[in-house]
């Protein structure tokens, strides 16, 4: 079994079809069927794992998809956490996804997934996207930027080195702050460069490789006081599953259902200070939230294997 996500997703339903593979172990794939699917009975699998560092170790097995989620706990100290929170809504700028405005959740810089289909925010991503790093630098300074630590301590450990995503021949933005409104949740999605490069209007270069994984990395300011728990589903449906598990409620078309999931594989309530590592090609939702914002900060880590470069974007 493959496990790479490729990026020949195809733009329609019915051409070429190379859906993203199940991830090794996985329960029996569900097929491709509309509103009225059976509930999928994906069998629990892969285990968390917690530490309170990341090691080559801890970090490989994540990579290889050994592990479903990596927890850290302490990657920040909570005091420090609670000082970077007042920092992001004192002095960020938090605005909600172009392209799922009905969702509460609102993130700093513009990420390349809001740039489908128009050409005009493909040229605005790129052109904001180096402002839009640094920013968010200058937001934490003096502190060291919880995205920028990330990013150091993994090139610490991948010898092979860790570099912009680059998918355009122009520097991608890498990290953004995030706040979840009081009582909205993130409902389940998948995150998958593949299908958000099919869906922007420039092709890739043309010596820009697929990613045999993608990662969400979160590190949790500001948890919630009540809810936001980040839940995972060891299951990472193809671009046609996912199209008849849609919850069209919502806007942007890669919501899935929950009434069409089984619960979650894992559950996670995130301490300030905390890093969460996950595989985003499978489901994840983070429940509604209540008790002020739930503030953190997130980048996407690209897995190509042991002998290429790690990647990061938003
Ligand atoms: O905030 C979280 O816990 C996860 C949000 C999410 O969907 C992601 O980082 O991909
Ligand atoms: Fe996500």
């Amino acid at each position: 079994m493959s496990d790479s996500i490729t990026e020949t997703e195809p733009r329609t339903l019915g051409t070429s079809p190379a859906p993203i593979t199940a991830a090794p172990m996985m329960a029996a794939p569900i097929t491709a069927a509309p509103i009225t699917a059976a509930p999928i009975t994906a069998a629990p699998v892969r285990a968390p794992q917690t530490a309170s560092a990341l090691t080559l170790q801890n970090l490989r097995a994540l990579l290889t998809g050994e592990t479903l989620v990596l927890h850290i706990s302490g990657f920040r100290h909570p005091d420090d956490a609670q000082q970077l929170t007042q920092k992001m809504i004192d002095h960020a700028q938090f605005e909600r996804y172009f392209r799922a405005p009905d969702i509460g959740v609102q993130r700093t810089g513009m990420t390349f997934f809001e740039t489908n289909g128009s050409d005009d925010l493909l040229l605005r991503y790129y052109e904001e996207a180096l402002l839009g790093t640094r920013t968010l630098r200058q937001v934490c300074s003096p502190r060291l930027s919880p995205v920028d630590q990330l990013r150091l301590e993994l090139g610490d450990l991948w010898l092979e080195g860790l570099r912009n995503e680059n998918a355009h021949g122009r520097p991608m933005l890498a990290g953004i702050g995030r706040v979840f409104e009081n009582g909205f949740e993130l409902p389940p999605h998948q995150d998958i460069l593949a299908r958000d490069l099919r869906d922007a209007t420039q092709p890739p270069l043309a010596n820009h490789q697929p990613l045999l994984r993608q990662f969400s990395a979160n590190i949790y300011l500001r948890p919630a006081a009540q809810g936001g728990e980040l839940e995972i589903w060891d299951f990472t449906p193809s671009f046609q599953e996912q199209e008849g598990l849609r919850d069209r409620e919502f806007q942007y078309e890669g919501i899935i259902a929950r009434t069409a999931l089984p619960a979650p594989t894992v559950v996670i309530d995130p301490q300030p200070g905390d890093l969460i590592l996950f595989d985003s090609s499978c489901i994840h939702a983070v429940r509604a939230s209540q008790g002020g914002p739930r503030v953190s900060m997130s980048l996407f880590i690209g897995y190509r294997g042991p002998n290429q470069p790690l990647t990061y974007w938003n």
